[in-house]
């Protein structure tokens, strides 16, 4: 079989998995282009979310462009690194005619350099740590190319620690956040965007510089609600094979809410993420609700 559940290496001190570790060479050196457009996540902030609003508004709304090939093709992943022959994302992006569109989960400090040199638009998208940590357990068990989350008490032991595919969710988030005084960088909300998802919309619009009709505004609202990417083979990842993604164990649109956590923690699992969420986030102003 092709795939398995890949190792975590340290890269600069962050749990990467190994086929990425390995290739790390060259994703350092990755040249990006003046005019390319970071989306960047800790993973299951709501990635795919933003890509399909950003192609979106991209494409004017025009729907057929827009669901012209699954998300991986219009969206290549950065980093992304299988055993040959899958191509890595660098090769895939190498050879993607501009403007080109990115998805990436590294953390702000493993960013290739290039990107900042080139002073490219990023995208970020942060997701509340108790709702991250739920949707990332179920991510995790289907899978297969990631470490096995194990139990979802043992899940939440590692989350905290850091000891996962792209490491650390607090380092993400605050390395990001304070990114954003040196770059151009557009700093989201999962929970603002459940919470009014055109205003939301409407600020991606203006950070790409467009100025869309309110009725295209509207036709993407639609275009990019939970149910209608659920059902949206080109957005669900429902092309990819269950040999990496079985989505039979749990969908990759799975509930798409905000404070599913709840069904999820104990009350001492939430006091221990509630003890180390202040500990982490004094000294930042970067605040998180954890219901809407
Ligand atoms: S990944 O693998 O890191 O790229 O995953 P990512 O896309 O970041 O996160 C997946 C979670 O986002 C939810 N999702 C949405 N929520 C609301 N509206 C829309 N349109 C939407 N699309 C995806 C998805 O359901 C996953 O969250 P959970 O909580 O597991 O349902």
């Amino acid at each position: 079989e092709l795939f398995y559940r890949f190792q975590l290496n340290p890269v600069h001190g962050v749990p990467i998995m190994k086929p990425i570790a390995d290739n790390w060479e060259r994703i350092e050196a990755f040249q990006a282009r003046p005019d390319d457009l970071l989306v960047a996540t800790y993973p299951k902030a709501g990635t795919t979310w933003m890509q399909e609003i950003v192609d979106s508004i991209i494409n004017d709304g025009d729907l057929k462009k827009v669901k012209c090939a699954p998300m991986h093709v219009r969206f290549p992943f950065l980093e992304i690194c299988n055993p040959p022959p899958v191509p890595c994302g660098v090769d895939i992006l190498e050879g993607t005619t501009s403007p080109r569109k990115i998805k990436t989960h590294l953390p702000y400090e493993l960013i290739p350099r290039s990107f900042w040199e080139h002073d490219c638009k990023v995208i970020y998208v942060a997701r509340n740590a108790k709702d991250s940590a739920v949707s990332y357990y179920h991510f995790d068990l289907m899978e297969k190319t990631q470490p096995h989350p194990g139990t979802w008490e043992e899940y939440v032991g590692k989350f905290l620690k850091g000891n996962v595919p792209w490491g650390g969710w607090f380092d993400h988030v605050i390395g990001w956040w304070k990114a954003r005084a040196k770059h151009q960088i557009l700093y989201m909300f999962y929970e603002d965007m459940k919470e009014d998802p055109k205003r939301e919309i409407h600020k991606v619009m203006r950070f790409l510089g467009k100025d869309l009709t309110e009725d295209l505004l509207e036709k993407i609202c639609q275009h990019t609600s939970f149910k209608a990417m659920k059902e949206n083979p080109m957005a669900n990842y429902s092309t990819t094979p269950a040999s990496v993604l079985d989505q039979s164990i749990s969908k990759f649109m799975r509930k798409g809410e905000v404070s599913d956590w709840k069904n999820h923690f104990t009350v001492q699992q939430n006091e221990m993420l509630d003890a180390e969420y202040q500990k982490r986030m004094e000294g930042t102003d970067l605040k998180f609700r954890f219901s809407i």
